[in-house]
């Protein structure tokens, strides 16, 4: 399958975050873009294409506007006000009880608290290349879902930074734009294959951790399909949300699927899991099926705790592919780098074998 890759990703690199109450390296480091092409040209894939480019409008169809502003204009604005190089850094968040006023928080003009008013954690880093390096990932997305809405089974959209924790005017987990969601909506509003008038979409989040961006983004919308398997959020980062009562609201309600998750999923549990979900998205009947595809899952993953081992990963790329969708792979998360390629080109080829391109 194709995979649609933008070296820009490079431009966005944080060095370090706050992580368990100490500067720490920055997890989403750009080698992990460049280990999974690796192992795809080891693995006889064909080398990558270069995103086309859509513009702001299918972004700015999932993000508020205000928003995507301010991810352009953040790092100059905060250095711009005496900001140290190394990055932007939220210094305080809205306090829940702002919102009684009139159910709206006052937007600050303050470089550092306009941070935490876009955030909800300190580890989406703004650095000088951010918005450059988001905006071609968000692209590679969009390219991706075009080929697959121009008839082939599938493609693979090698995102960084993920997307999958980026609500519509939130970033946090390493994540600004919300690259399947915008994938998602984009294939949601394509109609020339709607049968009955609208095109469902599937949006299938197989990341260790829990897709609260795309679950917000999507929660009272009946025409995408939100399924995710995670770490329980009551143990596992992002917290908060993702907890299995939680079904959609309004004409989405019944159109949110959580499996949360206990620690130390092995691969037959998880198979079993997994093999759940796809029967719900089977039965939704969608045009198309969008994989939000984190591979922190692995058993020796840093920011997991499952024990998944290194052989699940074609299984679950040929369990989806057995739902006989066409099928966009978007890449999330995955840390462990020594393993991360093989378990990425694991899925695709997994996949591949059951649906040849
Ligand atoms: C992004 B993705 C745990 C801190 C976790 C952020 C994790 C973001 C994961 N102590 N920090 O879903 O792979
Ligand atoms: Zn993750």
């Amino acid at each position: 399958m194709q995979t649609i890759f933008s070296d820009l990703h490079a431009r966005h690199h944080p060095g370090l975050e706050f992580y368990e109450g100490e500067l720490k390296h920055y997890h989403d480091t750009p080698n992990r873009a460049q280990i999974v092409l690796d192992a795809l040209r080891s693995a006889g894939c064909a080398a990558p294409s270069a995103p086309q480019d859509f513009g702001l409008d299918p972004i700015l169809a999932v993000h508020r506007a205000d928003y995507v502003t301010y991810l352009q204009r953040a790092y100059a604005d905060w250095v711009g006000d005496g900001g140290i190089p190394a990055g932007v850094f939220p210094d305080v968040f809205p306090m829940r009880s702002a919102m009684r006023h009139g159910g709206r928080i006052l937007r600050p003009t303050k470089p550092s608290a306009l941070a935490g008013y876009y955030s909800f954690d300190l580890t989406a880093i703004i650095v000088e290349g951010t918005w450059e390096a988001v905006y071609h990932s968000a692209q590679c997305a969009l390219t991706a879902a075009r080929i697959v809405h121009a008839g082939a089974p599938a493609a693979f959209a090698l995102c960084r930074p993920p997307g999958h924790h980026a609500h519509a005017d939130l970033c946090g987990g390493y994540c600004f734009l919300n690259n399947a969601s915008i994938a998602s909506h984009w294939l949601a509003s394509s109609t020339s294959t709607a049968k009955e008038g609208q095109t469902r979409v599937a949006l299938l989040d197989i990341d260790f951790h829990h897709g609260n961006g795309s679950q917000d983004i999507f929660y009272s919308r009946d025409d995408v399909l939100f399924v995710s398997l995670h770490g329980d959020p009551s143990r596992q980062y992002p917290y908060f949300i993702g907890a299995a009562d939680e079904c959609g609201e309004g004409p989405g309600y019944g159109y949110t699927v959580n499996f949360p998750l206990e620690q130390g999923v092995g691969d037959e549990r998880y198979l079993d899991v997994l093999a759940q979900a796809c029967e719900r998205v089977a039965r939704y009947a969608p045009s198309y099926l969008v994989i939000s595809l984190g591979v922190d899952t692995y058993q020796f993953d840093p920011l997991g705790d499952f024990a998944l081992t290194s052989a699940i990963y074609p299984r679950i790329g040929a369990l989806i592919a057995q739902l006989g969708l066409p099928t966009v792979f978007i890449m999330e998360g995955g840390y462990a780098i020594e393993q991360l390629g093989l378990n990425v080109a694991g899925v695709l080829s997994g996949f591949e074998e059951v649906r040849p391109s």
